[in-house]
């Protein structure tokens, strides 16, 4: 569990570097960020990209913000559009709020990477490293049903520790553990009533840069 001290300052759990806020977010707030996904997808519908390596991913992706992540044949990058044509909707202004108050001393993020998992969907092990400068924290919003989440190394393989991410669990990564290797094994589909349906979302914040 988060535990809140006295002076109200939030005290994560740390599990290979990674800064983990247990139940951070109360059902409001998460059901706030869920209606602000609803609206980033009703501009940029998700969309399953593809690997360089030619399989198609089990996650559907969208983005907020000036940088929208994507992914075909000729690698993983940002792009300044969605597939469409239509520029990427601003991110909301509660994420903004969160992130101020958990990188206070990072620039303010340009993108806002939505993952939407359903039943069967999973995310292989890899690192985020297609932003300018790894000073800069990552941010993890988990809203929906609970994610077995992997943390690694700073290089592949090596002893890794598994939590299960729950709905309002928030994760920053920076630091050492800024390239560190992860990824989600497996939700346990429909474990929360959030999502009608079942299903989980998970937003990254990132200042891309550039
Ligand atoms: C997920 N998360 O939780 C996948 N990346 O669905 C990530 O890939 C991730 O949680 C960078 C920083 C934090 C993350
Ligand atoms: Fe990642």
């Amino acid at each position: 569990m988060t535990h809140q001290a006295k002076d109200g300052a939030l005290r994560p759990l740390l599990v290979k570097g990674f800064r983990i806020y247990q139940g951070l977010l109360d059902r409001d707030a998460q059901r706030v960020l869920l209606h602000e996904v609803a609206a980033i997808q009703r501009k940029a519908p998700p969309f399953r990209p593809e690997t360089p390596g030619g399989r198609r991913m089990s996650v559907s992706m969208t983005s907020a913000g000036r940088h929208g992540w994507f992914s075909d044949r000729h690698g993983y990058r940002y792009v300044s559009r969605h597939p469409s044509g239509v520029a990427w909707p601003p991110i909301p202004a509660p994420l903004i709020a969160l992130w101020r108050r958990l990188a206070p001393d990072a620039p303010l993020p340009d993108s806002c990477l939505v993952n939407l998992y359903g039943k069967g969907a999973r995310m292989g092990m890899h690192q985020d490293r297609d932003e300018a400068d790894f000073d800069h924290p990552i941010l993890s919003i988990s809203l929906g049903d609970e994610a077995l989440f992997r943390m690694g190394n700073v290089t592949r393989g090596g002893r890794t520790e598994s939590i299960w991410l729950k709905s309002g669990d928030v994760v920053v990564i920076g630091g050492a553990a800024r390239l560190a290797y992860h990824g989600v094994d497996r939700i346990r589909f429909a474990s929360s009533s959030l999502i009608k349906g079942g299903g989980r979302v998970n937003l990254t914040l990132r200042v891309v840069g550039g």
